[in-house]
């Protein structure tokens, strides 16, 4: 059982690295950034409580982010490994995280983070924004979620250095380049 956490800033490219990741060693990837946005496509409570949150830019509570996740773990019991996209965010999610995966005779087996430096990073979401209309893609709303990462998530990566859990891969280049550099770290 493999628990991987790929980690970076928005627009690191987590999401894109995180599917090849998932099917190449049949791991199962969850996007809390997926599952959120389809609760608020679907019009569910939950989606309705998070919409403005989400388009502003903001993080969305440890309180219901941890719920979620209890529920991935219980309904997916059986899979081989978790390439967790987007979670853990704050520090209290990353405790909390820690305390689940116990509680099912697991643990976190590797952090991966993707380093994209700011000027790109910003780039990549706008080119978004256009191409895909993503409402917390505008310039505005990309500088409040940076704000967010260097405020409420970047301290995990002491948090996962200190338990010896972190590594660190470029996460400029081509897709490809990027996912082999990937795969070159990642031993299961
Ligand atoms: P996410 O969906 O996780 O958004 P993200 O950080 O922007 O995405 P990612 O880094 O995965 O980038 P991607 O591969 O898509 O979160 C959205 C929101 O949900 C948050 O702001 C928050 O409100 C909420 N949320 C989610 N999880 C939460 C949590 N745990 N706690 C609280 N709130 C939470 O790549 C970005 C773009 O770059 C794409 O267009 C892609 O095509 C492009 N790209 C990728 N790799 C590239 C490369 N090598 N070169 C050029 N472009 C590339």
């Amino acid at each position: 059982m493999f628990n991987l956490i790929l980690f970076g800033p928005p627009g690191a490219g987590k999401g894109t690295q995180a599917v090849k990741i998932a099917e190449k060693f049949g791991w199962k990837h969850v996007s809390t950034g997926d599952i959120l946005r389809a609760e608020v496509s679907q019009g569910t409570p939950l989606g309705l409580k998070v919409k403005a949150v989400m388009e502003a830019g903001h993080l969305v509570s440890d309180a219901l982010l941890i719920e979620i996740m209890e529920s991935v773990f219980v309904n997916n019991s059986d899979v081989k490994g978790f390439v967790l996209d987007g979670f853990p965010r704050t520090l209290k999610q990353a405790q909390e995280l820690d305390q689940m995966l116990l509680t099912h005779g697991r643990n976190v087996s590797l952090v991966l983070a993707l380093e994209v430096n700011e000027e790109e990073l910003v780039k990549r979401l706008l080119k978004r924004a256009q191409d895909q209309g993503r409402k917390d893609d505008t310039e505005e709303v990309v500088k409040n979620r940076l704000v967010q990462y260097h405020h409420h998530t970047k301290p995990l990566i002491d948090y996962y250095k200190t338990k010896n859990l972190y590594k660190e891969v470029f996460g400029e280049g081509s897709i490809e380049q990027i996912f082999d550099q990937l795969c070159t770290v990642i031993k299961p």
